[in-house]
C-alpha cells in the first residue's frame, strides 16, 4: 500500500486522502460577494464558526480584495484586518492567510496561520523566503496581470500549458528557495486574467495539472462565469453553481476546493469523491 498523500503546514499536516474544503472568510469592505459582511472581528469570528461546522477543514482569511479593479491595500490596513481574526481562529482550526504580502504572511504565520495561500505565487521578493523560513503550507496561484489589470482581454496561445508551467516553475523556485515539495499546493487561479471560456477549459483540462503532481487547489466560489452560464447576477446566488464545479473538479482530482458556502460544496464533494473511489 502506498501512503495516502500529505500536505505539509507550519505546526501539522493535512491528510490528503480526501477533498479538503477551503472556507472563505473575507474581513474587507469591497469583495465581489461578501464585502463589507465580516469586517467586524466578531462578525468574521462568528461566520468562520458557521464555516467550521457545516464542515471547513480551513478558513482562508483574506484582508484585501483582489476582485477585478480593486484598490490595492496598505500593509498596516490589512494587517489590522486580519491580524485579530487569524489570532482568534488559529485554536480552533486550520488557518490561511490570503495576502500577496510577504510582511503579512511573516506576520499572520507568527500570530498561528499555518497556510500562506498567496494569489501572486511569490511575486513579493521576500515571499519565498517567509515561506520557506515559516515552513508554512503554501499555495501558489496563477494569475495574468494584476487585479487591476487582469480582466483587460486576456490572451494565451493553449491556457492550460501556459498555467501549468508558470506553476511548476513557481513551484521550483519555491523548492529552490527552501520550501519543502509536500508544502506546496498549485492553483490555476479561475478568473484571474481568464475569459470564462479560458475557465471552462481549465476546468474541462483539470487532469493536466493534476498530472504535475503536486496537489491542486480550484476557486471557482460565486465568480462571474458561473453568473453568466446561469445567468444569475447577484454573486451570493451562485453557491449551487459553484457545488457543481466542486464536484467536477473533485472528480477530475482537485486535493482542495476554496468556497463561500462550505455546505453546499462539502455535499457535491463527498458524493462526486464517493463516485470516483466507488466507495462511500
Ligand atoms: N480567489 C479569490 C481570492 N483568493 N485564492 C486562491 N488560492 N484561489 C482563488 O481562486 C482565489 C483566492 C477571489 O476572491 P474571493 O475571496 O472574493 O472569492
Amino acid at each position: 500500500m502506498t501512503e495516502p498523500p500529505l500536505w505539509q503546514l507550519r505546526s501539522r499536516k493535512l491528510s490528503l486522502d480526501r477533498p479538503l474544503l477551503m472556507g472563505v472568510l473575507n474581513v474587507t469592505p469591497d469583495s465581489f460577494s461578501d464585502g463589507g459582511l465580516f469586517v467586524d472581528t466578531d462578525a468574521a469570528l462568528a461566520h468562520a464558526r458557521r464555516l467550521i461546522a457545516a464542515g471547513a477543514d480551513i478558513i482562508d482569511v483574506g484582508g484585501e480584495s483582489t476582485r477585478p479593479g480593486a484598490r490595492p491595500v496598505d500593509t498596516d490596513t490589512e494587517l489590522r484586518r486580519v491580524l485579530p481574526v487569524v489570532e482568534a481562529l488559529a485554536d480552533e482550526t486550520v488557518v490561511s492567510i490570503d495576502t500577496r504580502k510577504a510582511a503579512v504572511a511573516r506576520a499572520a504565520v507568527a500570530a498561528g496561520a499555518e497556510i500562506i495561500n498567496d494569489v501572486a505565487a511569490g511575486a513579493d521578493p521576500e515571499m519565498l523566503d517567509v515561506m520557506a523560513e515559516s515552513s508554512a503550507g503554501v499555495v501558489l496561484m496563477h494569475m495574468k496581470g494584476t487585479p487591476q489589470t487582469m480582466q483587460n482581454d486576456p490572451r494565451y496561445d493553449d491556457v492550460v500549458s501556459e498555467v501549468r508551467d508558470f506553476l511548476v516553475r513557481r513551484a521550483a523556485e519555491a523548492e529552490a528557495r527552501g520550501v519543502a515539495a509536500r508544502s506546496i499546493v498549485i492553483d490555476p487561479g479561475i478568473g484571474f486574467g481568464k475569459t470564462g471560456e479560458h475557465n471552462l477549459e481549465l476546468l474541462h483540462r483539470l487532469g493536466e495539472l493534476v498530472a504535475t503532481g503536486y496537489p491542486v487547489l480550484i476557486g471557482t466560489s460565486r465568480k462571474a462565469f458561473l453568473g453568466r452560464i446561469t445567468g444569475i447576477e447577484d454573486p451570493r446566488r451562485r453557491d449551487i453553481a459553484t457545488a457543481a464545479t466542486t464536484a467536477l473538479a473533485v472528480a477530475a482530482g482537485a486535493a482542495v476546493v476554496r468556497v463561500h458556502d462550505v455546505e453546499t460544496s462539502r455535499q457535491a464533494a463527498q458524493v462526486a469523491w464517493a463516485v470516483a473511489r466507488m466507495r462511500i
